[in-house]
């Protein structure tokens, strides 16, 4: 496709500027770096904590990369992957900005911290590079915005590294000597069957995954939301009997994040 624009001014087109491509280079350079950037990431915690859905996503993210990369002149494959990507990074962004808010709040350890919010930068950043390349495909003007976003991830990532260091971090909740412990690793909770030894129960609950689950009982009224590397308490009291908890993310339930607590 040839560029038939002209400049406003001078009616002539205007010269290309450096590795312009048919999609504005500067968005398309972005949002292939923040892919990149976003499978390394999750590869890295992935191995690191062996969580499969970090591996996967990490998996996602590298195919929408290499595809990126190689089909830049199949524009309707090109496009497609853009939307698909745009999906992934809002995905991500949504649950990386909250568990980053919600790990800072609770003072949990740096790396718990880092984690989720270099992953709320680098996906932001990839979700503004797929607008950019949707809808201000020919602007002048993109590879200067795609810039000003890759600083402002740069920036925000270090702005809110130096908030949470003020709000302190490392002073996450501690294991009580009657708490029942908990733990979740790869969509699974450690226990399925747990037996309280009054009516008043705490439960410990760890999350070793990079995504959220939750302890819920819905007939106890018990939410206790767990993102990344978190260690969350949950106190409640229950007439005797057996209640069922499970997690509320979709999808987890039907994976098996389900079992019962009993009340003696
Ligand atoms: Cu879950």
């Amino acid at each position: 496709m040839k560029r038939t624009e002209t400049h406003p001014h001078s009616g002539v087109v205007p010269p290309p500027l450096a590795g312009e491509g048919r999609v504005g280079a500067g968005w398309s350079n972005l949002l292939l770096w923040s892919a990149i950037v976003v499978a390394i990431l999750q590869a890295v915690v992935g191995i690191a904590h062996i969580d499969r859905e970090a591996i996967a996503f990490a998996v996602l993210f590298g195919l929408g990369a290499a595809v990126l990369a190689r089909a830049k002149q199949r524009r309707r494959v090109y496009m497609a992957t853009v939307v698909i990507l745009g999906l992934l990074f809002a995905d991500v962004a949504f649950w990386m900005i909250t568990a980053t808010w919600s790990n800072a709040r609770n003072h949990e350890q740096l790396l718990y911290i880092i984690e989720p919010l270099a992953l709320s930068c680098a996906s932001a950043a990839g979700l503004i590079a797929v607008a950019g390349a949707i809808i201000d495909r020919r602007s002048h003007w993109a590879p200067l915005a795609a810039r000003v976003v890759t600083i402002g991830a740069a920036a925000t990532f270090i702005i809110c590294l130096g908030a949470a260091a003020v709000a302190g971090w490392g002073k996450e909740q501690i294991q009580g000597p009657n708490d029942i412990a908990l733990n979740i690793h790869n969509t699974a909770y450690s226990a399925t069957s747990i037996t309280g030894t009054s009516r008043q129960v705490t439960l410990y609950v760890t999350n070793d995954d990079l995504f959220w689950h939750t302890i819920t009982i819905d007939q106890l009224g018990v939410e206790l939301p767990l993102p990344v590397g978190s260690h969350r308490r949950v106190t409640f009291t229950a007439p005797s009997g057996t209640y069922t908890f499970y997690c509320r993310i979709p999808g987890h339930r039907q994976a098996g994040m389900v079992g019962t607590i009993t009340i003696p």
